[in-house]
C-alpha cells in the first residue's frame, strides 16, 4: 500500500483508525448473563457504581450516613446519587461524565434529566441482547472477566455449567491465595483439598492442585491478583512462598501469565465498601525481581499510583516477559491517561496495552471506551505527526496495525510468546 504523503491525510488516517479499531478489553468485572445477578447492568447500577458512591459522600448529602445509604434499596440509592451528585452539583468528574456519555450514546434523554423515562427503557431490555448491543457500540471482540474461585456465589455458577458467550473470556482471580492464606485455605479445604491454616509445603502442594483444577475448568487467559503497596519480592512472606511453589509453577506449566495489579490500599475507609480502597506507591522492584527470577514465566502489570508509571515503563524495557497495561482505576482520568499513554509510546513503542475498562457495569463499556478512543486519537495523531516530520512515511495499513497493537494486538502477541 502507498505511504501517506502529507500530514493532513496522516492525521485523518490515524483518527479514523482509532475510531474504527476493534478492542480487546483485557480486564473487566463483567459476568455471563447466565450468571444472573452477578452481571450488573442498567442506569441504577451505573449510578451506584462505587466511584459514584464515594463521590456522593464527598458532597454534603444532608444528614445521610453511609450506613443508612447501604440499607436502602438500589433504586433509592441511585436517586440519592442523581439528586446530590448530578442535580445539586456540577457532575464534572470522569465517572459522572461517563454516565452522561453512556445514556446519550444509547439515545436516552439525559439532557432532559428524565431518569424515570430512562429507567422505563432499561426495564424493557433483554440482558442477552443488551450485552450484544453494548459490545457492538463499544466495538469489542471480547472482554476478559474476573473469576474468583474463592467466592461461593461465583463457584455456584460454574458448578451449574452455565453457558458463557464467546465474547467473554475468563481470568482466574487469586487475591486470597496470595494475600490471605488462612481464608483461602479454608475455602480450598471445604472444596476437598488438604490445605491447613499454616501455609506449609504440603498445603502449598494442595493449593497448586486446586489452581490447576480451576485452570482446567475455566481455561483462563491469565491469573491475576491485586496487591498492596507493601508487596515485596523476594521475601519470606506466605505470598512469596505461594508465588514460588504454586503460582509460578502453574504459570510455567500452563503457559499462563500472572497479572500483578499493584498499589491498592484495601479498605482505607471500610464503610464505603469497594469505594473505600485507596492508593499507595508500589514496589516496582518486586515486579522486576519476579521477571528476573522467572525468565520463563510471563507477567502482566498495572500499577495504581501515578508515581509508579515511569519506573514501571523502564522495567518493561528490561524484561521481555513483562507486559504493561491499563490506566487503572484512579489513573482512569483523562489528564493522567494522556500523560501515561504519551510516556508509554515514547518509551515502549506499541508494546503495551493502553487500557482495560475495569467495567463493573455492562453499560460502562460504552463510555470507558468512547472516552479512551478520544484521548488516544489525540495522542497518536501527535506522535504520528512527529514521526512524519522526522521523515518517516507510514502506510494506512501500518497505522491500523499499530493502533490495534495498543488496543489488544500487543497483548495477544504477548500471550502467544
Ligand atoms: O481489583 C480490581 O480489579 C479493581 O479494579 C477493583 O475491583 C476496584 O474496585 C475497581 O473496580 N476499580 O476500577
Ligand atoms: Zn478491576
Amino acid at each position: 500500500m502507498t505511504q501517506l504523503k502529507d500530514l493532513a491525510s496522516l492525521d485523518s488516517a490515524v483518527r479514523q483508525a482509532v475510531a474504527d479499531v476493534t478492542i480487546s478489553d483485557i480486564h473487566t468485572h463483567l459476568f455471563s448473563p447466565s450468571h444472573g445477578k452477578l452481571l450488573l447492568w442498567g442506569v441504577d447500577e451505573m449510578l451506584t457504581y462505587h466511584y459514584m458512591v464515594a463521590e456522593l459522600f464527598t458532597m454534603n448529602p444532608g444528614d445521610l450516613t453511609i450506613e443508612a445509604f447501604w440499607k436502602l434499596p438500589k433504586r433509592a440509592q441511585a436517586d440519592l446519587v442523581w439528586e446530590h451528585v448530578f442535580l445539586k452539583h456540577g457532575a464534572l468528574s470522569e465517572a459522572c461524565r461517563g454516565v452522561v456519555t453512556t445514556l446519550n450514546v444509547l439515545g436516552l434523554d439525559v439532557a432532559g434529566r428524565d431518569l424515570a423515562g430512562i429507567r422505563k427503557w432499561v426495564d424493557a431490555q433483554n440482558v442477552d441482547d443488551y450485552l450484544a448491543k453494548v459490545f457492538g457500540i463499544a466495538n469489542l471482540d471480547y472482554a476478559v472477566m474476573t473469576n474468583n474461585p474463592f467466592k461461593p456465589e461465583e463457584v455456584a455458577c460454574w458448578d451449574k455449567d452455565l453457558p458463557v458467550p464467546v465474547s467473554l473470556k475468563t481470568a482466574l482471580r487469586i487475591d486470597d491465595l496470595l494475600v490471605n492464606w488462612p481464608a483461602a485455605a479454608k475455602v480450598m479445604r471445604q472444596a476437598g483439598y488438604k490445605t491447613t491454616a499454616k501455609c506449609d509445603p504440603a498445603a502449598r502442594k494442595e493449593a497448586k492442585r486446586f489452581i490447576l483444577d480451576w485452570v482446567s475448568r475455566i481455561e483462563p487467559v491469565y491469573m491475576a491478583a491485586s496487591l498492596g503497596p507493601d508487596f515485596g519480592y523476594p521475601s519470606d512472606s506466605d505470598s512469596a512462598k505461594v508465588l514460588d511453589d504454586v503460582l509460578i509453577p502453574v504459570a510455567i506449566e500452563r503457559s499462563l501469565p500472572i497479572a500483578l495489579m499493584m498499589g491498592v490500599k484495601k479498605r482505607m475507609n471500610p464503610a464505603l465498601g469497594d469505594g473505600g480502597d485507596g492508593v499507595g506507591v508500589a514496589d516496582v522492584d518486586a515486579a522486576a525481581n519476579l521477571c528476573a527470577t522467572y525468565g520463563d514465566a510471563k507477567f502482566i502489570c498495572t500499577m495504581l499510583s501515578r508515581v509508579n508509571q515511569h519506573e514501571l515503563c523502564v522495567a518493561a524495557r528490561k524484561f521481555g516477559n513483562l507486559h504493561v497495561e491499563g490506566c487503572w482505576w484512579f489513573c482512569n482520568s483523562p489528564s493522567i491517561i494522556d500523560e501515561m499513554t504519551r510516556m508509554r509510546l515514547e518509551m515502549l513503542g506499541t508494546a503495551f496495552t493502553c487500557q482495560h475498562s475495569d467495567a463493573r457495569v455492562l453499560d460502562q463499556l460504552i463510555y470507558k471506551w468512547a472516552h479512551m478512543r478520544e484521548i488516544v486519537a489525540n495522542v497518536l495523531a501527535e506522535k504520528f505527526a512527529d514521526l512524519f516530520t522526522a521523515g518517516w512515511r507510514p502506510t494506512p495499513d501500518e497505522v491500523t496495525r499499530d493502533i490495534r497493537a495498543i488496543f489488544g494486538g500487543s497483548f495477544e502477541a504477548f500471550l502467544a510468546k
